[in-house]
């Protein structure tokens, strides 16, 4: 290969990784925004999909025999009264 036709060959440039950039946020944006929500109203509506209940931390989920899932506990915290990181526990 010549130094001319390394000159020739397609660059990506700082512009086109910015492009790319975009197009990736707005993919990973459309995919949280399709995904199913997993913020429950109350516990019977949490129970029905996790019937033991969901726990922050494994260390949680042993304590309480909730399913352990950090994502869903995030979003539904609200449901831990005791604040023991798992939410509606039985
Ligand atoms: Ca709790």
């Amino acid at each position: 290969m010549t130094a001319e036709s390394r000159t020739q060959a397609p660059e990506f440039t700082p512009k086109w990784y910015l492009v790319d950039m975009f197009f990736t946020s707005i993919m990973v944006s459309l995919v949280l925004l399709v995904s199913p929500t997993t913020k429950f109203k109350n516990c019977d509506a949490l129970r029905l999909k996790f019937k033991s209940g969901v726990a922050a931390t494994a260390k949680a989920a042993a304590a309480s025999g909730a399913t352990l899932n950090a994502k869903v506990y995030a979003l539904n915290k609200g449901l831990d009264r005791d604040k023991d990181g798992a939410a509606c526990e039985q």
